[in-house]
């Protein structure tokens, strides 16, 4: 069925065992899994067709930052050996064929209604049953709930004073117009300098009349070294997926990767700098993988700062610019690391200027543009490239109310807890997938949503054999989790109290200061999930028809 077909067919039953929320990677895989089991399945999906993050992101130059023959999914051989990436970091409208490839295949869109947004999930105590309001005016109740609403869905726009006055064109990277946007002969202005503005400054400067850049904080980038993929390479790949698939599952960051074995620190400084070049002219984010302690040792970490500045020196030209990009203030790796294609080789052009707002912070928008303390700017576009509401945004937007009537947004609102990254206490038969305390963002993501959709179907299946009517996780589990996530992160540097970053949540002002991934790893994540399964769910409390739910108010346990 294609997406025209199942917007035609605009009915929704009125009772399902499982509503998913979201039709990206992990919605399609969860449509899959529960219809292979024999349960009746709706989702429901803002965008007009599969894709998540891949539908919306269209901004040009955007492209994944895994490496595309492990950014995939593998629990089909078929779609496996059927499928050919034709670079080595795909470009998003690849992305996006490949999902609609998949979900022709499994003729998933039957059992999606497209432009459809959940506003409201409410929980009843007595039937042990969600209720799905969304704003196309359906009401589906459910038993099970499934949350696979992305961890950077909810795109953000700065409260700039002036936003309504400006009279030229507005864009959000997250948001891109489907039909694209011709920048021939504008003036434009890009708004942050993440991994969306350098991947998307690279292009619109070879578009634009001038491209002026307003950079907050400049960002630690490695080339991509992208290349179109040698078939002889696909080949090889396919044929040991099976190796490739598995190492991945077990690996730190869900990708199979040469792990290292020596600190920064005790090696000498050539073989430092040899280390350093070796992973910059391979490409991607190995850089950050060569030596053990990058990641936990601040003095470590310098020396592969330091490498990434000298190479901006290398190929910045203007000496005053290329300063203005180089990083000093945080730790390399513990803002998201970017990704590029010619970014800093961008400055070099004549219709490209950089603006540092942390000197001169931006006032307001104008009728013609902007201005900065110092400075007028008049532009024909303005290009908000300014982030998400990552991890929680898309969850606390909905209104999730659980047991007692308590909303999810209040249970999070010093942080998410949760247990496994899976489910909150408070909002029973409802699970989350990559949610905030699970590898996630930290990860490829496919190798980690698989694991999850996996983890939270055949727990499904185990529940409905026992007869379960309502399961949610036990608080003392979930607030020891919680800790968990909290100590681990306290080993890494991405919490030190010069890191501003949206793992902590700090690009949105009064988001409290939490880091809300696991970094433990992808592998170290499962084998706990593996051992809480093995050990009859343990965390979880299952609750019999009949017997009375042993659930406390979700609000409880905040202190924790
Ligand atoms: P990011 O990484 O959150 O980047 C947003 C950028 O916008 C960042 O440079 C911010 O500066 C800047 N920003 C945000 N608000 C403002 C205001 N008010 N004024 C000036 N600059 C601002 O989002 P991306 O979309 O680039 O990437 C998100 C993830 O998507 C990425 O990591 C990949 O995983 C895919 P700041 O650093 O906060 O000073």
């Amino acid at each position: 069925m294609s997406a025209a077909q199942a917007k035609q067919k605009q009915a929704t039953p009125s009772s399902v065992d499982a509503v998913v929320v979201g039709a990206g990677f992990s919605g399609m895989y969860l449509i899959h899994r529960l219809r292979k089991m024999g349960l009746s399945v709706q989702a429901f999906e803002t965008g007009s067709d599969v894709g998540g993050t891949w539908y919306w992101n269209r901004y040009p130059g955007a492209r994944c930052d895994s490496d595309s023959v492990h950014y995939s999914f593998s629990f089909d051989k078929d779609i496996e050996q059927e499928w050919s990436w034709s670079e080595r970091y795909s470009p998003q409208p690849e992305i996006l064929k490949y999902q609609q490839f998949v979900a022709d295949k499994l003729d998933l869109r039957r059992n999606i209604k497209f432009d459809t947004r959940v506003a409201e999930t409410v929980f009843d105590e007595s039937t042990n049953k969600w209720t799905v309001t969304t704003d196309a005016g359906d009401n589906v109740t459910c038993r099970y709930l499934i949350m696979a609403t992305g961890c950077l869905s909810n795109s953000r726009m700065p409260d700039m004073k002036g936003m309504d006055s400006y009279k030229g064109d507005v864009y959000h990277t997250g948001q891109w117009p489907h039909e694209g946007v011709d920048f021939t002969g504008k003036r434009v202005g890009i708004i942050g300098t993440g991994s969306s503005a350098i991947q998307a400054i690279p292009q619109i400067a070879k578009q634009a009349k001038h491209l002026t850049v307003f950079q907050r904080t400049p960002n630690y980038s490695l080339p991509a070294q992208n290349h179109k993929l040698d078939p002889e390479y696909v080949a090889e790949v396919k044929a040991n997926y099976p190796e490739l698939r598995e190492a991945a599952r077990w690996s730190a960051g869900g990708m199979p990767r040469p792990v290292p074995t020596k600190s920064a620190l005790e090696v000498s400084a050539e073989e430092r700098e040899a280390a350093y070049r070796k992973a910059w002219e391979g490409g991607g984010a190995d850089m950050l993988g060569v030596f053990t302690d990058i990641a936990t040792n601040k003095e470590a970490n310098e020396t592969a700062a330091e490498f990434m500045r000298a190479r901006i020196d290398e190929i910045v030209k203007d000496p005053a610019v290329a300063e203005m990009l180089k990083p000093y203030d945080y730790p390399i790796g513990t803002k998201r690391i970017c990704i590029d294609i010619d970014y800093f080789e961008t400055y070099n052009r004549d219709n490209v200027t950089l603006i540092n707002v942390k000197k001169d912070p931006i006032q307001e928008l104008t009728p013609e543009g902007l201005r900065t303390g110092e400075q007028e700017f008049e532009f024909d576009a303005i290009v908000f490239a300014t982030g998400f509401d990552a991890m929680t945004g898309a969850l606390t937007s909905i209104n999730i109310k659980g047991r007692g009537g308590d909303t999810l947004k209040e249970a999070w609102a010093a942080g998410p807890r949760t247990y496994l990254g899976l489910m909150s206490h408070g909002f029973p038969n409802m699970f989350m997938i990559t949610g905030p305390g699970s590898p996630s963002v930290l990860s490829n993501m496919t190798t980690s949503l698989e694991q999850h959709v996996e983890f939270v179907t055949d727990y499904i299946e185990k529940l409905d054999a026992k007869g379960v009517v309502a399961v949610e996780p036990d608080l003392k589990a979930q607030d020891d989790w919680v800790d968990t996530v909290n100590e681990v992160a306290k080993m890494s540097l991405h919490t030190d109290d010069s890191v501003n970053s949206w793992y902590l949540g700090a690009n949105v002002p009064g988001k409290p200061r939490v880091f809300m991934p696991y970094i433990g790893g992808v592998g170290a994540y499962r084998q706990i999930c593996n051992d809480v399964a093995a050990n009859d769910y343990e965390g979880f409390n299952e609750t019999l028809p009949g017997a009375t739910a042993q659930g406390t108010s979700a609000m409880a346990g905040q202190s924790a």
